[in-house]
């Protein structure tokens, strides 16, 4: 997306303001007494000046990381079982030597597997008369399954784990190593990261593997979560807030799409978005199509021409008590009623 320069200028001083907002909505875990026996030695401990999280020796190195897979309350991939996402944890180790718990600063995704073509033959060619049938485009070739480990963000990484914060990744479902299908915009895009941020908070189950029963505890976490991330990164965490979860303190989504109808069309005529000549929403969900292998012919022949099926299927999911919004209330959680808060002061 290109900006001008003050319209840069002003983005990047509401995400400077929203980052400090991010961080101050957090630093409240440093009065989080750790439940465990063991107390965190002096010299392992958040620390914070005007608000602001600090680098801590103790923090820089020996990270404990782990990958886990959460279960959630849908099963988007119609195979009789609940879908597992794919989760990866970084903290600090006095995480697990000394029993301190840390608050957590969070990125869902579908991109962290690899991605799709973006070449000309493989979008809808916009050349064609009205009335007409539209050219016919080039089937992309499969996404390459890249790791068994989610892309991680290194930038968060070298951020916020120094200065006392766990960074948690999870693939988007259907992406990676997660089960289900992708559902551009689907109810399971919500409701994914609200099962991590309640796996977070105990609420949910987490296990060591896709398909086994060791169970994982989040017992080193505070509970209070923070999102952030960039375009349809930040995008979920618009999704995530809006189920209203508890622990979600905060949210910074830069620059994320508010609307899918909006994002690609204008009064009902076609619009390209980001510069894609041709992009549409099928063609996307070809871009984050990443998932197992073995379920992706299923998905496509089978749930992809039947989204409008697997939505009605999607809505009655279970939810949680906490996603379920009050008659006339806003239809986004308390998260965003607080970052509406932030942007007024
Ligand atoms: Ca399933």
């Amino acid at each position: 997306m290109k900006l001008t320069s003050h319209r840069s200028n002003m983005l990047k001083f509401k995400l400077a303001l929203a980052l400090v907002c991010f961080a101050q909505s957090l630093c409240v875990a440093q009065d989080s007494p750790p439940s465990t026996n063991a107390k965190p030695a002096a010299g392992s401990k958040p620390v914070f000046v005007d608000g602001l999280a600090q680098v801590v020796e103790a923090f820089k190195s020996d990270w404990v990381q782990h990958d886990l897979f959460v279960e959630t309350e849908f099963d988007s991939d119609q195979d009789g079982k609940v879908d597992r996402v794919h989760v990866s944890v970084t903290r600090p180790n006095p995480t697990q030597t000394e029993g301190l718990k840390v608050p957590v600063i969070y990125q869902s995704s579908p991109y962290y597997a690899g991605m799709g073509s973006t070449s000309p033959e493989h979008m809808w060619s916009p050349r064609q008369n009205l009335n007409s049938p539209p050219p016919k485009h080039a089937t992309p070739p499969a996404i390459p399954q890249e790791s068994k480990r989610p892309r991680l963000n290194g930038e968060h990484l070298a951020e916020w784990v120094p200065r006392g914060f766990a960074v948690v990744h999870s693939s988007s479902p259907g992406t990676g190593l997660s089960q289900g299908c992708p559902t551009v915009g689907g109810p399971n895009e919500s409701l994914a990261p609200k099962a991590v941020i309640d796996w977070l908070n105990g609420r949910a189950r987490g296990f060591t593997s896709v398909d086994g029963n060791e169970e994982v505890k989040a017992d080193w976490c505070t509970g209070k979560v923070g999102m952030i991330g960039t375009s349809y990164n930040g995008t979920l965490c618009l999704a995530a807030a809006t189920t209203g979860v508890d622990g979600l303190e905060c949210i910074v989504p830069v620059a994320p799409n508010t609307s899918y109808y909006h994002y690609y069309r204008s009064n009902g005529l076609v619009r390209h978005p980001g510069g894609y000549m041709g992009e549409d929403i099928d063609v996307l969900y070809d871009f984050i199509h990443s998932g197992l292998q073995h379920p992706r012919r299923w998905h496509a022949q089978e749930l992809r021409p039947n989204q409008r099926r697997l939505q009605r299927i999607l809505e009655k999911s279970r939810l949680h008590p906490s996603t379920r919004q009050d008659e006339g209330s806003t239809p986004y959680g308390p998260c965003l009623q607080r970052l509406e808060r932030h942007a007024r002061t």
